[in-house]
């Protein structure tokens, strides 16, 4: 098999439902073979941790943790149990996003200070967060995925502080790239998707919108899946993309180059 992930084990952020990116990467990278580890967003009756146990027991996680990116002993504590369980980590995605639904409609200079703190410490520095505490267990030649947005770049209707968040994650991924490269030859990578119809774009106004003005534009005349974004993360996280890091790779259907 070209494309082979046996053996590595991967630690998952992000799945809170069937349509989640997040769970189109997981899918791809246990068919390329790698061992999973999924951590989920507990809330307080368990309902995300029930759905997010049922949806992923086909892929027999070796780890199944609850964690909030806004909760420090958390976070350690996947990272303690990983250490003990696994004593290394091949490959991190980070596929999670957050801003307050007032802040992601209507006029950008509405934007509260608190509203900018919050989206940009779930959706930018919780990136930062989890390679701090990776470190130590990255393998040589690991590699480390987010997920961004063309909002990052462009003024998109309705994304207003999530595009501020996105940018500060893209340069995130510059800077932890020149970081951790050196000495391992860890890896850190951006895909930025095309708008795709999930539980968190719900939150974006206008979603059904952008998805069909892609469709009418892009290059490809469509949006693109969670499939395809899963499979562009399955090559990221492999040797076939060892040469590649802190870049920003765009799988939009072709959709960011058009002019208009
Ligand atoms: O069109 C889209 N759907 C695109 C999404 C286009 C381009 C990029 N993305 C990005 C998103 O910005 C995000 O970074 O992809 C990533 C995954 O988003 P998704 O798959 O669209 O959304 P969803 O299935 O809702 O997963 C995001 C999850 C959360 O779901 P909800 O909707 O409950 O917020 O992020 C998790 C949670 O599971 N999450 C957190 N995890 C840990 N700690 C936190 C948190 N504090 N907050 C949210």
């Amino acid at each position: 098999m070209l494309l082979d992930l046996s053996g590595k084990k991967a630690l998952v952020t992000g799945i809170a439902n069937n349509r989640s990116i997040a769970w189109g990467i997981a899918r791809q990278l246990h068919l390329a073979g790698a061992k999973l580890g999924i951590t989920y967003l507990p809330d307080e009756k368990g309902r995300f941790e029930a759905k997010v146990r049922e949806l992923t027991a086909p892929l027999n996680p070796g780890l199944f943790l609850p964690m909030d990116v806004q909760n420090p002993e958390q976070m350690q504590s996947v990272f303690q149990q990983l250490e003990r369980q696994w004593g290394q980590l091949d490959i991190l995605v980070h596929c999670l996003a957050f801003a307050n639904k007032a802040d992601l409609v209507g006029d950008f200079t509405n934007t509260t200070a608190q509203g900018f703190r919050t989206a940009l410490e779930i959706s930018s520095h919780s990136l930062t967060s989890l390679c701090r505490l990776a470190k130590p267990l990255f393998s040589q030649g690991a590699s480390v995925i987010t997920l961004t947005y063309l909002g990052a770049e462009r003024a998109v209707p309705n994304y207003n502080v999530m595009g501020l968040a996105k940018a500060a994650l893209e340069a995130s991924v510059r800077y932890l790239a020149a970081e951790l490269g050196p000495e391992k030859q860890v890896r850190v990578n951006a895909i930025s998707a095309g708008p795709i119809r999930t539980l968190a774009s719900s939150a974006v106004g206008g979603i059904l919108d952008m998805i069909h003005h892609v469709e009418e534009r892009a290059p490809l005349r469509r949006t693109v899946t969670q499939q395809e974004v899963g499979n562009t993360a399955a090559f990221l996280a492999s040797p076939l993309a060892s040469g590649i890091s802190g870049q920003v790779l765009y799988v939009d259907g072709g959709y960011c180059i058009m002019g208009f």
